[in-house]
């Protein structure tokens, strides 16, 4: 009998905790609001970004999208006190999902992207009282949930006829995971663009290398005055 009335208390000790806990973490009025994001593609930032972030930040970012889709981030900026200033990141609808990655400081190379792995992605980004940074930007944007544990680095992951996820790749990458630079269309002819002129080429279609030349001078290879 009284192990049971132990656990039952306990229950709502913790029912209670997390009601608190709630009803103390309400967002800033300094929180980017409204802070439900639904369209296939945004930005979200720390709070007066690009300026530094206040102190006592406690902001919530829910992003979601239709069921069959994951959620993709994609940092462009991060920057926090490393020791204090936390941004969270949950695979689910709230904050009682599980944790994806406690990211402070600066960014690994390695968690540039993360994915959550259904429809549904929360953030929460936490300052403490003293010290501010940079913050955070980040892109969100959605792949098919087949797609969620796929890393595609310099592409975008989608399902071929198969129902297999694949990459397909930027413009001058290459590799099964977008991981490889394609050759570089100038590597040849930069040579001998001479010294009135330099290569350049289409950057979205990562080939038309051609010699743009100096003010005076003309020609496929920049050598005649014009
Ligand atoms: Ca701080």
């Amino acid at each position: 009998m009284w192990p049971k009335l132990v656990i039952l208390l306990s229950m709502s000790a913790v029912l209670f905790i997390r009601h608190t806990m709630a009803s103390v973490t309400e967002p800033n009025p300094f929180c980017p609001q409204p802070n439900n994001y639904t369209s296939a593609t945004g930005v979200i930032t720390s709070p007066s970004f690009p300026s530094s972030y206040p102190n006592n930040a406690d902001c919530y970012y829910y992003i979601s999208a239709p069921v069959g889709s994951a959620i993709q981030l994609n940092f462009t900026t991060f920057y926090t006190e490393a020791c204090c200033d936390y941004l969270y990141v949950f695979d689910g609808p709230d904050f009682n999902s599980p944790l994806i990655k406690r990211f402070s400081g600066i960014l690994s190379r390695d968690w540039q992207v993360i994915s959550s792995s259904s429809n549904h992605l929360t953030a929460r980004f936490v300052t403490d009282q003293f010290t501010t940074e940079l913050g955070f930007s980040a892109i969100f944007s959605r792949k098919p949930a087949i797609c969620a544990n796929q890393n595609c680095n310099n592409g975008t992951c989608v399902v071929d006829e198969l129902g297999e996820p694949v990459c397909v790749c930027n413009p001058c990458f290459a590799g099964s995971r977008c991981e490889e630079s394609a050759p570089d269309p100038c590597a040849s002819l930069g040579s001998v663009c001479g010294t009135h002129g330099h290569c350049e080429y289409d950057h979205a279609t990562c080939s038309g290398a051609n010699c743009v030349c100096d003010a005076g001078y003309t020609g496929a290879f920049c050598t005649q005055r014009s």
